[in-house]
Formats: C-alpha cells, sequence, structure tokens
C-alpha cells in the first residue's frame, strides 16, 4: 500500500484550550477557578472521547416510530449515544444548575461547562439553553407555584429528576414574526387552560415541559395579545396524549437532534403571568438562548481550528509541514485572531449575564447586556460558517469527505445564524438596545476596557465606535435606512467591542509574560472593525427589480 495520511489528532478539549485558562485565571478568585479544575478535566476527557468515538462509528440520527405493532399511537423517539448520555453528563457537572447558583461568576462558570461540552454533546446544548432560558423566564415571572414545581427538576444534579423544557414558539406562519402565532389557549368548563395549535420547530420535543406562546381565546391581533404558557408533556412514562409528534424533520445540520412537528390537541397549560404581552415574558429566555448560542458557536470554531491546526503539523505538501508554509499559516493565524476575538465577547456577555442577575453589575452593565447579547449571537453565528468552511479547506478534498467528520462542523455551524433569530432580526434587535442606554454603556464599558492598553488600538477602536454613532445618528436617516443598514451597524459594534476586550485581555496577558493576545490584537484590528454599509436604497430597488 502507497502513502496513508495520519488523520488529524483532537488535543484534550480542557487541557489544551489557552483561552479559557487565561479567562478563568484572570475572571475567577484563586479558590474558584481551583475549585472548578478537576470538573473541568473530566468534561475534557469526555468531549475527547466522544471525538475518539464517532471516528469510529456509525453516525446515527434520531428515529421516531408513531404507531406500534397493535395499532397504538406511541411516538417513540429513539435517540443517539451521546443524547442518552445527555442527562447524566448534565446533572454530573451541574451544566445547568451552575449558572442558577448564587453568585456573579455563576454564569461564567455554567459556560464555560457548556463550551467544552457543546460539540461531544451533539447539540444536546439545544434543548439545555432552552432549559436554562424556561429556568430564568420562570424566574422572572415571579409565579411561585410553578418555580416551585418546574426549577427543581430544570436545574437538578440528579439525571433521576431532571427535566428538560423546550421553548414552543415558532409556527408556520409565525417564524421571526410571532406575533403572527396562530395556537389558540382556550380554558376548559373547569377552568383549565389547554393549548390547541401546531408548532413548527420543537426541538425539544422529548423533553418533560416546555414553555409556549399562545393566543388566549378572544384577545386582539399582534404579538401583544399572545400570552406565555408552562406545558408538561408527560403522564407517567407515556407522552400525554394532547401533544402529538407529526414527524421530525430532515435538516442540513444538527441532525441528532430531533427537531420535531407537532400538534397540540388541548395540551394542559398555565400561564406564567399576565395572559397578554407573551414576547416580553419570553424575552429573558430568548436572550439566554442567544448566550448559549454564542457560546456554542464559539465552541465549534475552536473545534474547527484544533483540528485544522493539528493538521497542518502532520500534513507534508511541497516537502514540508503545511504549517511551515507561509500563506497556509498566515490562512491559519488569521482565523485564530477572528476566533480569539468572538470568543472574548461571547464569554463577556457570559460574565455580565451572571452579574446582572447576581445584582453586583455597575449601573451600565444591564444596558450593556441588552445591547452586546445580539451583537455577539450574531457576529458568532456568521463567523462560525466562515470559520469552519476555512477549517474545511485546510484538509484540502479530505476536507469535503463526510467519514472524516468534518464536514458536519460546516453543516452544523450553518445552524447558528438561523437558530434563536436570523442574523437580520438580531440585527434589528440590536436596534432596539440602542434606542435605550446601549450607546452610552457600551462606551463607559469600552473605556474600562481599554485602559492601560495599546494607544493605538484605542484610537482604531474609538474611531470606528465615532464612525458607528455618526451613522446612527445622522440626522437624515430616516427608519428604513437605519434598518437597512443595521447588519453593518451591528457587525461594526460586535467587531469594535470584541477588539477592546482583546486589548484588555493583551495588556492582562502582557504582563505576564505572554505576548500571544497581542499578536491576536493586532491582527484582529488588521482586519478591520468597520462594516457599515453604504446604504442606497435607490440601488437596492434597482437591484431588486
Ligand atoms: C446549541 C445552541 C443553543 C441555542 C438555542 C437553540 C434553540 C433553537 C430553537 C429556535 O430557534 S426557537 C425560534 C427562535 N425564534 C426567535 O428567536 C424569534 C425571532 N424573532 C424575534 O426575536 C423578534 O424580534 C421578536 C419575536 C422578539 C419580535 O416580537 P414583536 O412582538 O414584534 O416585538 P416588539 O413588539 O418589538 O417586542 C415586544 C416586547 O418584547 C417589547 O417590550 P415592551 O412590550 O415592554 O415594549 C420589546 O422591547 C421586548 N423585547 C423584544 N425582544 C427583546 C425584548 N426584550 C428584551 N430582550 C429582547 N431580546
Amino acid at each position: 500500500m502507497g502513502f496513508l495520511q495520519t488523520a488529524p489528532q483532537l488535543p484534550h478539549p480542557w487541557r489544551s484550550e489557552r483561552l479559557l485558562h487565561a479567562l478563568l485565571d484572570r475572571a475567577l478568585p484563586a479558590a474558584r477557578r481551583a475549585a472548578l479544575e478537576a470538573d473541568l478535566d473530566a468534561l475534557g476527557d469526555y468531549a475527547l472521547m466522544a471525538w475518539q468515538r464517532a471516528a469510529v462509528s456509525t453516525r446515527c440520527k434520531p428515529v421516531l416510530t408513531q404507531w406500534d405493532a397493535w395499532g397504538r399511537r406511541v411516538d417513540r423517539i429513539e435517540l443517539t449515544t451521546a443524547w442518552q448520555e445527555g442527562p447524566h453528563i448534565t446533572t454530573r457537572h451541574a451544566v445547568l444548575a451552575a449558572g442558577h447558583e448564587h453568585h456573579e461568576h455563576a454564569r461564567l462558570e455554567e459556560f464555560t461547562r457548556v463550551y467544552l461540552y457543546h460539540v461531544a454533546s451533539e447539540f444536546y446544548t439545544c434543548p439545555l439553553a432552552m432549559t436554562d432560558g424556561a429556568a430564568t423566564a420562570l424566574k422572572a415571572s415571579g409565579n411561585h407555584a410553578l418555580i416551585e414545581r418546574a426549577l427543581p427538576h430544570f436545574l437538578s444534579r440528579d439525571a433521576a429528576t431532571f427535566w428538560l423544557s423546550g421553548q414552543w414558539m415558532t409556527e408556520t406562519h409565525g417564524g421571526s414574526d410571532v406575533g403572527n402565532t396562530e395556537t389558540v389557549a382556550r380554558q376548559d368548563a373547569d377552568g383549565q387552560w389547554r393549548l390547541h395549535g401546531r408548532k413548527w420547530f420543537s426541538s425539544a420535543v422529548v423533553g418533560e415541559a416546555a414553555l409556549a406562546l399562545a393566543r388566549p381565546e378572544g384577545a386582539g391581533h399582534g404579538s401583544g395579545a399572545l400570552a406565555l404558557f408552562y406545558v408538561e408533556t408527560m403522564d407517567g412514562a407515556q407522552r400525554k396524549p394532547e401533544l402529538v409528534i407529526d414527524r421530525l424533520k430532515d435538516k442540513l445540520g444538527t441532525q441528532e437532534l430531533p427537531t420535531a412537528e407537532i400538534h397540540l390537541d388541548g395540551l394542559p397549560a398555565w400561564p406564567l403571568g399576565e395572559l397578554a404581552n407573551g414576547v416580553r415574558q419570553v424575552a429573558p429566555m430568548l436572550n439566554v438562548t442567544r448566550t448559549w448560542n454564542a457560546v456554542c458557536a464559539v465552541a465549534s470554531m475552536a473545534r474547527a481550528i484544533a483540528l485544522a491546526r493539528d493538521y497542518a503539523e502532520r500534513r507534508q505538501a511541497f516537502g514540508r509541514p503545511l504549517v511551515e508554509q507561509p500563506l497556509h499559516a498566515q490562512t491559519l493565524a488569521d482565523m485564530q485572531a477572528e476566533f480569539e476575538g468572538a470568543f472574548a465577547l461571547a464569554f463577556e456577555v457570559a460574565q455580565l449575564l451572571g452579574r446582572v442577575e447576581h445584582g453586583s453589575a455597575a449601573p451600565h452593565e444591564a444596558a450593556l447586556l441588552r445591547l452586546l447579547t445580539p451583537l455577539a449571537k450574531l457576529w458568532t453565528g456568521k463567523l462560525a460558517v466562515r470559520l469552519c468552511s476555512e477549517a474545511l479547506e485546510c484538509f484540502g478534498g479530505q476536507g469535503y469527505i463526510e467519514d472524516t467528520g468534518l464536514p458536519q462542523l460546516l453543516r452544523d455551524a450553518q445552524v447558528y445564524a438561523i437558530w434563536e433569530g436570523t442574523t437580520n432580526v438580531l440585527s434589528l434587535d440590536a436596534l432596539r438596545a440602542l434606542a435605550g442606554d446601549g450607546p452610552g454603556a457600551l462606551r463607559t464599558a469600552v473605556a474600562a476596557w481599554l485602559q492601560g492598553g495599546d494607544p493605538h488600538a484605542a484610537f482604531a477602536i474609538d474611531a470606528a465606535l465615532d464612525a458607528a454613532a455618526s451613522h446612527l445618528d445622522a440626522p437624515s436617516t430616516d427608519r428604513a435606512t437605519l434598518e437597512a443598514g443595521a447588519r453593518g451597524l451591528a457587525l461594526t459594534l460586535a467587531r469594535s467591542a470584541a477588539a477592546a476586550l482583546l486589548a484588555r485581555q493583551a495588556a492582562w496577558a502582557q504582563a505576564r509574560g505572554d505576548t500571544r493576545p497581542t499578536a491576536a490584537l493586532r491582527r484582529f484590528l488588521g482586519h478591520g472593525l468597520l462594516r457599515l454599509a453604504d446604504i442606497g436604497m435607490d440601488d437596492t430597488s434597482l437591484l431588486l427589480g
């Protein structure tokens, strides 16, 4: 047999994770940091095992069996091995419970685990995100009966009592525009609310509970008339008959995740709060799941880059390893710099969330969190696709071959820009946040992050923020022009915030003799911060004419 190329090896996802180590060293008190070590090491072991197991296993997808041999409707879903392990890994490592502990680092410690677990989980993190979001929305609702009933399950540290929650919003007519929701809530003769309708993307249908938007019968049109309901899906070991699984979706990626189309045929439901303003009530959930989306997008980038970098050491071309080829090394370094910016922004959102929830945030930080959440979600979602695509190219033809495990990275990455609001929906959400205290909060934060850092970086970042402010505040800008430019504005703000965070990290690391974050900052700035669009509404209509 001729030449055989050795496959890429995944370095240990925790022990080799330089950025996460540095972040935890900087952000956590020493005792908290030390207490995490064994747990994170074990999660890294699991992630490594899962990668190695996948390399020698046949890929599986979930299977829905709707009827048993005797004609009984069963809607049974068989899950992949990683999904079967999900409740055990989640509770053993307290992935969700950690985020709801009563200290300001709770969310950072939670999302550290999410980052290590995500790719190995085969997107079991999707329903985990929704369960976390449901726990957060329930707490915000102040509905003590539901909190006491559901939270001990959602945040359980024991697989036997752990429950997953879904988030049932999307409908055939109400995707981004959930105001078109057709599901109706009716009260029966006993006063019990029951949901009737069809939900179109239910990713946690194997779970035990869900938060669902529905229109109370007789309420008006639009999103303000929607209410948010809590439902349970199981009657002991049986799924409730009022919940019917129509089919599993056949998706581009996240194929281990059993996303379902379902019918609600009188499913009992309990309102979280008032029988209106359901979107406002579900917003805490959206913001938490969008943070998950950002951290998971960054985790996918980390996986793709780790494999591409390992391969660059193993693969020889033109007489030397790829990593010694100047253009290949340049490509990898460009990817690394963008990844480091995205990592910094996603984890800043996680830390902010922890501080705001704990009540230890600075006065501007609630508005900062409101703005950075959509920015981090939309930018990391797009970047994950670009970096995973670039990583596949680093393998040449092998990156296009299914059983290397590489194409799956790209297919899966495409979901981050779609889930939890598309890039454009999130850009418009950023405009909502910018209409409030967002701009001032971002300026205050950036000034603090840049203190004592590189003055050249500070100059470039301030200039980008000035340009964004002029764009936003231009007196001639009407609403249509503002919306048309919202994506460019959001990307500019995301990159500027990320650069300021990289500057803070660079100053911290340099004082400890590590100049790699400084190199990442320099290169990231070299890629430019400005992404503002030159809006010509006339050109747009001409081009689409
Ligand atoms: C592994 C990674 C895990 C990731 C999780 C994966 C889960 C995947 C499953 C899904 O993808 S489920 C589908 C997710 N669907 C969406 O995310 C919906 C996308 N559409 C939007 O986000 C729209 O912007 C939105 C539905 C929120 C617009 O609704 P409205 O009703 O037209 O907006 P409106 O009237 O502006 O907002 C209503 C209220 O909510 C306002 O407050 P007030 O009533 O007090 O004025 C808004 O300020 C508030 N609001 C909206 N978005 C908010 C928010 N408040 C805080 N944060 C937000 N993000």
